[in-house]
């Protein structure tokens, strides 16, 4: 089992990160949560599905997506983040930008989702370590516009390990204690299809880094180019092979999946629990 991160309940099983995107593009679920009530109602929904945390996000990071001013995004998040961690729940604020992070965490949330791994902003893993709070580091290699020209790998495993490890030194030597960062290799995120698929079924080399992994698969266009025919499965429906590579990622010792549709990864995080504990030696 994967050591529990400070500052964050511990847990026999993988997590579950339900999705909040308030943006009008995000390619999984952008428009359907754009105004703050229906966010809200949204991610009512997700805890009542058993997700163990929401991540809210106001800017998305689709392959070819331009940047959202600051207050925009800030905007979007903000009323969002502050009811439901009213209503108890644990929020992480998914922003590569400090002034963002530190207007979510003043209104409630518990943790930040950098994707650019404290690269975006070098002011936000500072703000992480003033706040003390818990940090997913990402694996990424540069913004959304441009970031599949960087897809280039000779062994994708071996060099997202030593980037992760790059950014987790990096974070710690800002201040923040590493034993509140999560790492995430980044699945999506300057890879092709290929250097997805080896991620996942290489994920257990990445434990070497010590910490905790979150994996993000969900509805990523990886898995709709693998089940479509002439052209890819449509976003609506790549639910079940989502909750296939949670079942596998979780298995392999995934700290937390992040994902839209919760409940069926809940159950899947469960089964996933119950094969492992029956596979330990007594
Ligand atoms: N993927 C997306 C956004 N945020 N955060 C982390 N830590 N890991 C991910 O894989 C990740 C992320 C893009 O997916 P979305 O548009 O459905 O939110």
């Amino acid at each position: 089992m994967e050591a529990p991160v400070a500052g964050l309940p511990a847990a026999e099983r993988c997590l579950v990160m339900g999705v909040i995107n308030v943006t009008p593009d995000s390619f999984s679920d952008g428009g359907a949560f754009i105004d703050a009530d229906s966010a809200i109602k949204h991610g009512r929904k997700l805890l009542a599905a058993g997700a163990d945390l929401l991540d809210v996000g106001g800017e998305s990071t689709r392959p070819g997506a331009q940047r959202v001013p600051v207050d925009e995004e800030i905007r979007r998040v903000l009323p969002v983040v502050r009811e439901l961690a009213a209503e108890g729940a644990v929020i992480s604020i998914d922003t590569m930008r400090a002034t963002t992070a530190e207007a979510a965490l003043a209104a409630g949330a518990r943790l930040v989702n950098d994707v650019s791994g404290g690269v975006a902003d070098p002011g936000l893993p500072k703000l992480v370590a003033d706040a003390a709070v818990p940090y997913v580091v990402m694996h990424w290699r540069g913004h959304s516009a441009r970031m599949q020209e960087h897809a280039v790998y000779t062994d994708v495993v071996r060099e997202v390990y030593d980037e992760l490890r790059e950014r987790l030194d990096a974070v710690v030597a800002a201040g923040v204690d590493p034993k509140r960062v999560i790492l995430d290799p980044g699945l999506g995120f300057a890879k092709t299809a290929e250097h997805n698929w080896t991620l996942i079924a290489r994920l257990r080399e990445l434990h070497a880094l010590g910490r905790p992994l979150l994996v993000g698969a969900s509805r990523k266009s990886f898995l709709g180019r693998l089940l479509g025919e002439d052209s890819p499965r449509p976003v609506s429906d790549r639910d079940d092979a989502t909750l296939a590579v949670t079942a596998l990622v979780a298995a392999a010792g995934a700290w937390a999946v992040r994902v839209h549709d919760v409940r069926p990864n809940a159950d899947a995080v469960r089964v996933a629990a119950a094969v492992t504990a029956a596979g330990r030696p007594s």
